[in-house]
């Protein structure tokens, strides 16, 4: 098991080699509830805890040593994966990083993730450190590739919400409001095992659905009206994001010709989705069908983002992406057409990347959906 962590730093030192000069050790220090580095989860594998203030140093020879206040040792001692210090005082947080980095002069730290407080912490703490940089595109490039115990927390995560889709079509009820159904699916996730939604639950009814970051409101359901819900789990800390939008009642010829056309765009998406395909391909094979129908230009994001302990977990599959997909890349595929005076559709699925297909984590119907 300790080959995990161990397979984990060194393919972020791997992803080093570009940089002038190297890290001879990585320290990632943990921010306050609301600035957690999820680095310091993917290198510790703890399952619980915050760890706010909390260190991971890890070294090029896959050694990795967690530093825990002793508010979160019993958290830390559940990882069979690492090494574990525990510290009482800030002085005695300091000696400890002094001592296991005292040969160190170029160290490795999260710039995206890392606030301004505690570099200055650091700097202060390690005078013999000479030279500090970035690692967050090394980071970025190793957690794009999901390890086999990722992609089976990412499987759980994507099965609890598909789970979570049967409730919400047994759920809906005229004048029930947004927030009310929000609330339902939240509780469905926990119940199976979720610690909670991976991101504010989105249900919009009716026009709501043509604003694709709409927060719920107190709007009250309606017959024959969209209802699009997009939501997922947070499962040991991976996170799963789907999408499905079905209508309350009957359909019109205009909905279902819309639903039919992002049906359509989601096959061509998963379609596309193999090892070696740029990620910015499957965007514009994505848009450009959208765009050679009568809803051209009504496509207004990107085709997808990849997952993993964050909900956007740093790669899109979007115009400008420069990815490559790789096997074990976890993606959502989800286009949408948006018309402020009918509303959206949205389809979205949970991808792994493989060889010639994807493997489809979300287990949901795409097919229109009349309640
Ligand atoms: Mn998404």
């Amino acid at each position: 098991m300790n080959n995990i962590m161990k397979a984990r730093v060194k393919k972020i030192f791997a992803s080093t080699k570009s940089l002038k000069i190297k890290p001879e050790a990585i320290l990632i220090k943990n921010g306050i509830e609301g600035q957690l580095d999820s680095t310091f989860f993917y290198l510790s594998g703890v399952r619980s805890g915050l760890f706010e203030g909390c260190s991971i140093i890890a070294y090029p020879t896959g050694k990795v040593c967690l530093l825990t206040s002793k508010l979160e040792e019993q958290s830390a001692l559940n990882t069979p994966y690492i090494e574990i210090e525990t510290f009482g005082t800030n002085d005695e947080y300091k000696q400890l990083l002094r001592k296991k980095l005292l040969k160190v002069r170029v160290l490795g730290i999260n710039y995206n993730e890392l606030s301004y407080a505690n570099y200055l912490w650091i700097r202060m703490t390690l005078k013999n450190v000479k030279n500090v940089v970035n690692v967050s595109k090394a980071i970025g490039e190793a957690r794009c590739i999901k390890d086999e115990i990722e992609i089976k927390e990412l499987r759980k995560s994507a099965k609890i919400a598909s789970n979570t889709f049967k409730t919400i079509t047994s759920s809906l009820k005229e004048n029930m409001t947004e927030n009310q159904l929000a609330s339902i699916i939240n509780h469905d996730l926990e119940k199976q095992g979720a610690s909670g939604p991976s991101f504010q639950t989105i249900v919009a009814f009716g026009k709501h659905s043509a604003e694709p970051h709409y927060a719920p409101q107190n709007a009250r359901l309606k017959k024959n009206k969209l209802v699009l819900c997009d939501y997922g789990a947070r499962y040991n800390r991976y996170c799963s994001d789907i999408t499905r939008t079905v209508v309350f009642g009957k359909a019109d010829e205009k909905i279902k010709d819309i639903y039919e056309t992002v049906r359509k765009a989601s096959e061509i998406g998963l379609k596309r989705v193999r090892v070696g395909v740029k990620a910015s391909d499957v965007h514009n094979a994505v848009e450009e069908y959208i765009d050679s129908t009568k809803y051209k230009g009504r496509f207004i994001h990107s085709t997808g983002h990849s997952i993993g302990l964050n909900v956007h977990d740093g790669a899109s599959i979007s115009k400008k992406s420069d990815v490559i997909l790789e096997e074990g890349m976890a993606f959502t595929i989800e286009p949408g057409i948006y018309l402020p005076t009918i509303g959206g559709v949205r389809i979205e699925d949970d991808v792994i990347v493989r060889q010639n297909r994807p493997e489809i984590l979300t287990n949901v119907s795409r097919e229109l959906i009349e309640i």
